[in-house]
């Protein structure tokens, strides 16, 4: 059976088009943090839509599972197969067609498989924005980030992934192509489905290309790095720069002294300002002149009122650059440093310097000598609060920290998504209806559970099918 249809996805999608020796499997088979491991029965790397909707009808034919992969950054383990060997890995890599970016009308339009840093690069060569902005724009794509409805440190201003999707063209789990490729702003005609397929994780459909909104790129930016006592001063600094800035402001980043002592341990980057127990990096961009004097004012005002101990703001875009690069290199110091849980938490705005207090005292408490590594995107009031867990049970560590979030009325996944990492704590979590209502869209659309099982819901054994 398994042989019959990898003969006939080699007649469709010819040799580039399918992968199944082992050695070139392996790339495809685990997510960068190798924590799953995976066999899948092979990889397919369809050219183009026609391709994707053959391959997924070949799929519902045979009931065989499709699990949607492009740059495989994802931080929960959602773009990686079981171990069954019988699931099918569907890469966009293929499809890297940047078709059109329109200065005019503001939109860029991608096949799945574009780089992020390449619509990025692409709007840029026209003066234009494409305004999501993470550490791994070089590897993630416009479908993955689609998929994950993708945060990053831009999302204070511009919104998340979601916010920037005008239209979309996905394939659905029985073959049919929804093309909804519109340029169009204001488009009330009908159910707004693109949305199910944004932030979804490849279960409801595979994303094959999109129309994302861009914007007119700022002339001027303003980027400075302050140390302050304690996060509640960094909220006041928020709301200090808030004033001062309105919503010139791109970035407020949080970042722990502890976080940037790994920094420089595993990178050897120093901070150019004086040590402390919680920094600051904030981003203002405008268009029209006096930003920097803005800034300047903000940032003084702060140091008088005491919000902020020191500070340094960047005289060239490259000293912005190595002020960015303290922030993006946290992710892979903490990778160096040890087996560290994460926790890609948001709770609401205000209430983030009491539930660091909190969630301090639960994990010394219960979980002694673990240590926090914390940082995120304070404007978002979203939060990694990653445990490097020393010992301790990754299981234990993650209901310590999420018991917290929960009291707080918060969200155990801000902007990594669910993948198979959370599966577990997201149905603990959310409540019945909620659950119920996600288990029905599911059903509707992938009555036979084949696109990315197991992921974000657990798989269909139990009450999916029951339901039918
Ligand atoms: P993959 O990892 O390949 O896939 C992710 C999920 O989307 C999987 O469930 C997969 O099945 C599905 N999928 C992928 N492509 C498609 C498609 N075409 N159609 C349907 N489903 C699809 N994320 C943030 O939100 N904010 C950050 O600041 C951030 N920073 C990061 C920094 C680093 C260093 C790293 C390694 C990751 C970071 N991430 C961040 C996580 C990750 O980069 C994003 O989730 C990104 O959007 C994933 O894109 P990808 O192409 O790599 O997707
Ligand atoms: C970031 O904000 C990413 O840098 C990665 O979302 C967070 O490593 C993490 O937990
Ligand atoms: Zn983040």
């Amino acid at each position: 059976m398994a042989s019959d249809l990898v003969s006939r996805l080699r007649d469709l999608l010819g040799p580039s088009g399918l992968i199944t020796d082992p050695a070139d499997l392996a790339g495809y088979s685990i997510d960068w943090r190798k924590l799953f491991p995976g066999t899948p029965l092979a990889v397919v790397r369809p050219a183009n839509t026609a391709e994707v909707a053959a391959v997924v009808a070949l799929c519902r034919d045979s009931g065989t599972a499709l699990v949607p992969q492009g740059g495989n950054t994802g931080m929960a383990g959602g773009a990686v197969p079981d171990k069954s060997g019988t699931e099918l890995v569907l890469s966009l890599s293929r499809m890297n067609a940047l078709r059109e970016v329109d200065p005019v009308g503001l939109t860029l339009e991608a096949e799945a498989g574009v780089v992020l840093k390449v619509a990025q690069d692409a709007a840029a060569a026209v003066g234009r924005l494409l305004p999501i902005s993470l550490a791994a724009e070089g590897s993630a794509t416009v479908g993955g980030v689609i998929a994950t409805n993708a945060g990053g440190v831009n999302v204070l201003r511009y919104g998340m992934a979601r916010s920037l999707v005008l239209g979309l063209e996905v394939v659905l789990p029985d073959g049919t192509v929804a093309n909804g490729l519109r340029r169009l702003r204001k488009d009330n005609a009908g159910y707004d489905w693109k949305q199910l397929f944004i932030g979804t994780e490849g279960t409801l459909g595979i994303v094959t290309a999109a129309v994302l909104r861009i914007v007119p790129a700022p002339k001027f930016s303003v980027t400075a790095l302050l140390s302050v006592p304690n996060p509640q001063a960094a909220l006041d600094l928020l709301a200090c720069a808030q004033d001062e800035l309105g919503d010139c402001i791109s970035a407020f980043e949080l970042i722990a002294g502890s976080s940037l002592q790994l920094v420089e341990k595993h990178f050897g980057l120093k901070r150019p300002i004086a040590d402390g127990d919680w920094f600051v990096l904030i981003e203002a961009a405008s268009s029209l002149s006096g930003l920097r004097e803005a800034a300047e004012t903000a940032l003084g005002n702060a140091l008088e009122q005491g919000f902020a101990l020191d500070g340094t703001v960047a005289e060239s875009g490259r000293q912005a650059a190595d002020l960015w690069m303290l922030r993006e290199r946290i992710t892979e110091s903490e990778a160096k440093e040890g087996k560290s849980v994460k926790h890609d938490v948001s709770v609401p705005i205000p209430l983030i310097p009491q539930f660091l207090v909190e969630a301090g005292e639960a994990l010394a408490a219960k979980a002694p000598g673990t240590r926090v590594n914390c940082f995120g995107h304070l404007g978002d009031g979203n939060l990694h609060y990653n445990i490097l867990i020393d010992g301790h049970a990754p299981d234990d560590v993650n209901r310590i920290v999420h018991d917290v979030v929960q009291r707080f009325g918060g969200s155990i996944s801000a902007e990594h998504g669910i993948g198979q990492y959370r599966v577990v704590e997201l149905e603990r979590r959310r409540s019945e209806g909620e659950l119920a209502l996600s288990r029905r869209i599911k059903t509707a659309l992938d009555p036979q559970d084949i696109m990315n099982p197991g992921k974000v819901l657990s798989r269909a054994a139990g009450p999916r099918f029951e339901a039918q």
